[in-house]
This record gives structure tokens, C-alpha cells and sequence, in this order.
């Protein structure tokens, strides 16, 4: 049997979900099933091409739903995980199904799509996740930014950022699937250490060094929101906490980038402001708005490359919508001395 695994591409923990939904497969559905990893990222315009769904099964990780009835197996954990109404009709739909209702999981209030993963294959399937405890954890901080500081997500000292980093940067498109079995075979540092990841890992560094200062010179924070504009870097992505590390009094931030296939704004709120919860705005929303989506704390917005100036207004108004709350509700750096 051939199974086909779709994953949330350069994340985390789409690819640790990826890895320990295949384990969780071989372990209790299929003994003898072979399985292959297939990335998928947001971008403007369709987000599945239905003749890619050719395996035995088809499972869709940490990603968007998909109402193909190809498509066996879903899990997600994003506030916006539906395309449409319809979308979310044809999910509500399978959960009366007693077969599909087994098979695809919702929970947007669970920190990672990875503890989420987990937690439905120990109650469900009765998996034994304990051995996985390292993996899932980890998951949860790095999606979470939960007890990590901005220092330690920056500074690159712990192999759980090493790996976030060496994903989230990928250039080679076979990096993550050869990448993704090790994660539920290995430690991190036993991972960090094998030749496919060692190998990597000095240009990275290297390059996240020049996205920090680049970052550091083309970003300010002012009313609690950060802007920055690195349009004209080519940069495959960045590490999504170098702006609250440079501006921890920040709760906002906004990021116009490109790569190779997109232009981006990055919208997200700081994991360590001591902003209010209920004090805060809904990211989703907001980028919902602009055809985006993502997380209440986090999301984003693609363009097609030639829109830049699309990009740029309304990353504008999105930066004028934050500081004009932040300054309604009149919060104030509230920065621990000495943090
Ligand atoms: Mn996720």
C-alpha cells in the first residue's frame, strides 16, 4: 500500500506531524504500507491539485481541509482550515459518517497540529506516545513560543531551533521528506548530527546572522506594532522571532517579504508581550480579510509576486489598524525591568 503524506511545508510542525502520523499509521493501520511526504505551502491561487491525491490513501497534515474524496485522513489545527463554507459544511458532513468520522480531526484550539496528532492517536487508536514525549513537546514550544524566550527561539542554541531553522529554510524540495522519518527514529541531537542535516547547517547559521541584521536595520516599532520591509532581500524564509527579540516592547508585527514564489506579509503578535489576551486583536480575521488566514495570534497574507504594490497598501492598512488599537486601548510597554 501506498500511502501519500501532505504536510505543511517548511514548518515545524507540519513536518513532525507528518512524521508521527506515518508512524502512528505503520504502527496500528498498515504494517506493510510505504509512504511518501509531500510539502504544501499558502500561496495565492489553488492550494491542491487534485491529481496529486494518487496514493492508496491520501492524508493531509497540519494544512488546510480538502473536500476531495481522495483525501482519507485530515488533521488541523488552524483557526482558518477552511476554504469556503462549503468546505466546512463537507467536513461537518463526514463527522456523521462513521468511517470518515475517525479519520479527520479538527481542533483549533490545540497549540500544534503535532500534540493534537498525538493526543487523538493515544485516545482513539490507543498509540503509545510516550516514547514520542521529546517530539511533542517540542512542538508545542516552538508553535507556541511557550516558556521559550525570544533569546533562546534567536540565538539557535538548542537543537529544536537548529532543526526549526534548517525546515523552515529548506532550498532543496527533498530536504523535508528524506528529513521527516528521522524525526520519530531519532533525538534532535542525534538528527542534528546526521550528514543530510551536519551538512546544512554552517551556511544557515550564516544566513540567519544576515536576515537578524537586515532585519534589525530595516525594522522599527512604534504604537506596539513592528514593520519591516525586506521585499528586495530574497530571502526563503526567516526566523519568525527576530522581530521580538530586536523589539521585545513589541505586540505586533508586520513583515513584507518575497520569495521565490510569493510575496508575503507576515503578520503575528509577540509570544512574550504582556499585552492582555483579551486586549488583543484577531490575526486571522484581519487576514481573512485580505484573502490570508492563519492563527488568532498568528497568520499571513500571499500575493502573486507582480503584486507587490497590492501587498504594500495593504500591509500599510494593517499597520495603521494595530497601532490605532493599540493606542485606543492604551497599553503601554509593560516590560519588566531588568526582562
Ligand atoms: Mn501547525
Amino acid at each position: 500500500m501506498n500511502v501519500r503524506v501532505f504536510y505543511h511545508d517548511k514548518c515545524f510542525d507540519g513536518a513532525c506531524s507528518a512524521s508521527l502520523f506515518a508512524r502512528f499509521h505503520r504502527e496500528c493501520i498498515r504494517k506493510d504500507a510505504q509512504y511518501t511526504f509531500h510539502g504544501l505551502v499558502h500561496r495565492a491561487g489553488a492550494l491542491f491539485d487534485e491529481k496529486d491525491f494518487s496514493g492508496d490513501e491520501n492524508a493531509i497534515v497540519d494544512f488546510k481541509y480538502s473536500n476531495s474524496p481522495a483525501v482519507n485522513w485530515w488533521f488541523d489545527h488552524h483557526l482558518s482550515a477552511f476554504l469556503s463554507p462549503e468546505d466546512h459544511a463537507h467536513f461537518v458532513a463526514a463527522q456523521n459518517n462513521p468511517q470518515s468520522r475517525l479519520q479527520k480531526f479538527y481542533d483549533p484550539n490545540s497549540v500544534s497540529c503535532t500534540s493534537f496528532l498525538a493526543r487523538i492517536a493515544a485516545e482513539q487508536i490507543g498509540v503509545e506516545v510516550a516514547p514520542l514525549a521529546e517530539l511533542i513537546q517540542v512542538a508545542d514550544i516552538v508553535e507556541g513560543a511557550l516558556s521559550s524566550r525570544p533569546e533562546s527561539a534567536v540565538e539557535m542554541a538548542e537543537p529544536a531551533m537548529k532543526l526549526t531553522m534548517v525546515i523552515e529554510s529548506a532550498q532543496d524540495s527533498t530536504f523535508v521528506p528524506r528529513l521527516i522519518p528521522l524525526l520519530t527514529e531519532l533525538s534532535f541531537a542525534q538528527i542534528l548530527r546526521e550528514p543530510l542535516v551536519a551538512d546544512l547547517l554552517p551556511a544557515l547559521l550564516e544566513r540567519h546572522q544576515q536576515s537578524l541584521q537586515l532585519i534589525r536595520e530595516r525594522s522599527s516599532c512604534e504604537q506596539g506594532t513592528i514593520y519591516f520591509d525586506i521585499m528586495d532581500h530574497p530571502l526563503e524564509g526567516y526566523n519568525k522571532f527576530i522581530p521580538y527579540y530586536l523589539h521585545p516592547e513589541a505586540t505586533y508585527s508586520i513583515g513584507l517579504s518575497r520569495s521565490s514564489f510569493r510575496t508575503k506579509i507576515a503578520v503575528g503578535s509577540n509570544p512574550w508581550t504582556t499585552t492582555k489576551p483579551e486586549q488583543m486583536l484577531n490575526l486571522a480575521t484581519i487576514c481573512e480579510r485580505y484573502g490570508g488566514g492563519g492563527h488568532a495570534r498568528v497568520g499571513a497574507i500571499s500575493f502573486p509576486r507582480e503584486k507587490d504594490d497590492l501587498a504594500r497598501i495593504a500591509a500599510a492598512e494593517i499597520v495603521a489598524e494595530l497601532r490605532a488599537h493599540h493606542t485606543a486601548q492604551g497599553i503601554r510597554p509593560t516590560m519588566k525591568v531588568g526582562s
